[in-house]
């Protein structure tokens, strides 16, 4: 499936609790976010499927998909358009196969060796990170830097987005090391005002 990667929102429940959770969502989505990433490590899976759900109404008609992560029960049942997992987190080709050719996949990928052993005919996208050092995410590899992220893109069979740490400030350089664009969590989700700090992301693009 054909996928916009310019502006890549991750959501996170606590920083996504302050205007709520579809509020964020479609406040960043006018502010230009060009794909959803429903991103929730203590949710059960049925809490996961309402949200996805909830989510889905709130962006029908926007043409923004919407993909879960690392639940590919959630995606299917859910209706997402999507999902993205990581290198732990099962089988690429089994996903394809439950989810079906029309869905999206992505894949988090940290290292050459990881990019070497993929399976690129079963993917749509990568995910490249972190580019810098996060608290958003727990245990994460060690930061790329620009230099990392750039020699990962030039290997890469797929596009990607570049994640960890990233700030609007950034965008030039994300896109100067080969990436569609930025993913990012808490520069959108936990801004007092998720829709202009979108449009900060957007409006360097
Ligand atoms: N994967 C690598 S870094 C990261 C994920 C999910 C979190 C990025 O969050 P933030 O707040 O944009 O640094
Ligand atoms: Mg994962």
């Amino acid at each position: 499936m054909r996928i916009n990667l310019s502006l890549y929102l991750v959501t996170d429940p606590e920083l996504c609790a302050h205007h709520g959770l579809v509020e964020t969502v479609v406040a960043a989505v006018r502010g230009g976010v060009t794909v959803v990433q429903l991103r929730d490590k203590h949710a059960s899976d049925d809490e996961m499927i309402d949200q996805a759900r909830r989510l889905k109404t709130a962006l029908a008609g926007s043409g923004v998909p919407l993909i879960v992560n690392d639940r590919l029960a959630v995606a299917v049942e859910s209706g997402a358009d999507g999902l993205h997992i990581g290198q732990d987190d099962g089988d690429v080709a089994a996903a394809r196969a439950a989810l079906g050719e029309g869905a999206i996949l992505g894949l988090s990928v940290q290292t050459h060796e990881q990019l070497k052993q993929l399976d690129p005919a079963s993917l749509d996208y990568l995910g490249f990170g972190p580019v810098f050092a996060t608290s958003t995410k727990q245990d994460h590899a060690r930061p790329l830097g620009f230099a990392g992220l750039a020699s990962l893109v030039a290997a890469s069979p797929l596009p990607a987005v570049a994640i960890g740490g990233l700030k609007a400030e950034h965008v030039e350089q994300v896109r100067a090391a080969g990436a569609k664009g930025p993913a990012v969590v808490s520069a959108i989700c936990g801004h007092p005002d998720p829709e202009a700090a979108a449009r900060a992301f957007f409006e360097t693009c």
